[in-house]
């Protein structure tokens, strides 16, 4: 886990005029065979036919974020959910393939607490960027379960999960691929939020997601990136006035 502490002008403060708050960013690389089903179990447990810790979900200890009621999330990579990638391709954080009761054979409103810390159920897609705050300590009732399937579900700009309520993060962005940060809100107690896969069990996936979790007061949502189309117009608007600006060098400087 690679820590690091950078400055970042959160929008309101800035519009303001106060002084940019600072904000936090953890690097972690979430593996295929990370289970959210494990969250917050110790090594050995089982869950779904996989175990911890070579199938744990990568915890992050919510110190990094004191105060800093937001998260965003940075997502880039590919998993998928079978070594076989001629029958299940490589897909984005987003998700693909079939949709799914991630908590197995139970539906939405189900939970796990059998053998888990008490995580709801979701409904997915495989392969789907996945988290759960947990407060490490103290379990909570189970709560409800969640469901992403339509893609309207997925393009919230913000979002807020309750203790051990596993939800949908994907590639961070409105859309997929594009549009702008999506912002969830860490519910009070939390102290951990752990990063999984979502699949039903048998985490025998192939590859991994490289995921920046960013934390701020007032995080700046909007993707800082000009797209294509809007460069295209700004370099044919320059082109636009190097000629004007050459045409009126060449003409008389006065006529009178
Ligand atoms: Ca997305």
């Amino acid at each position: 886990m690679n820590k690091r502490l950078i400055a970042v002008a959160c929008g309101l403060a800035t519009s303001l005029g106060v002084a940019p708050a600072s904000a936090a960013i953890i690097d972690v690389v979430v593996p295929g065979t990370a289970s959210i089903w494990l969250a917050n179990m110790p090594d050995g447990a089982t869950a779904l036919g996989d175990t911890a810790p070579q199938n744990s979900p990568i915890a992050i200890d919510l110190a990094f974020a004191t105060g800093l009621p937001f998260l965003t999330f940075s997502v880039s990579g590919q998993t998928s959910c079978d070594p076989d990638l001629a029958a299940y391709p490589l897909v984005s954080p987003d998700g693909g393939g079939n949709a799914l009761f991630g908590c197995g054979d139970t539906s939405v409103g189900g939970n796990l607490e059998e053998f888990t810390f008490g995580l709801s159920g979701i409904y997915g897609q495989l392969q789907q960027l996945v988290g759960v705050f947990i407060n490490s300590s103290e379990q909570q009732p189970v709560p409800e379960g969640l469901d992403f399937i339509s893609p309207g579900t997925r393009q919230f700009t913000e979002f807020s999960p309750l203790l051990q309520q596993v939800f949908f993060i994907g590639d961070g962005l409105v859309g997929t691929g594009v549009g702008d940060l999506q912002r969830f809100v860490v519910p009070s107690g939390a102290d951990r939020l752990y990063l999984g896969i979502l699949d039903q069990g048998n985490y025998n996936n192939v590859g991994s997601l490289a995921v920046g979790v960013g934390s701020c007061s007032d995080c700046v949502v909007q993707v800082p990136i000009l797209d294509t189309a809007l460069l295209v117009l700004l370099g044919v608007g320059l082109l636009a006035l190097l000629s004007l600006e050459a045409s009126r060098k060449l003409r008389p400087a006065s006529c009178g």
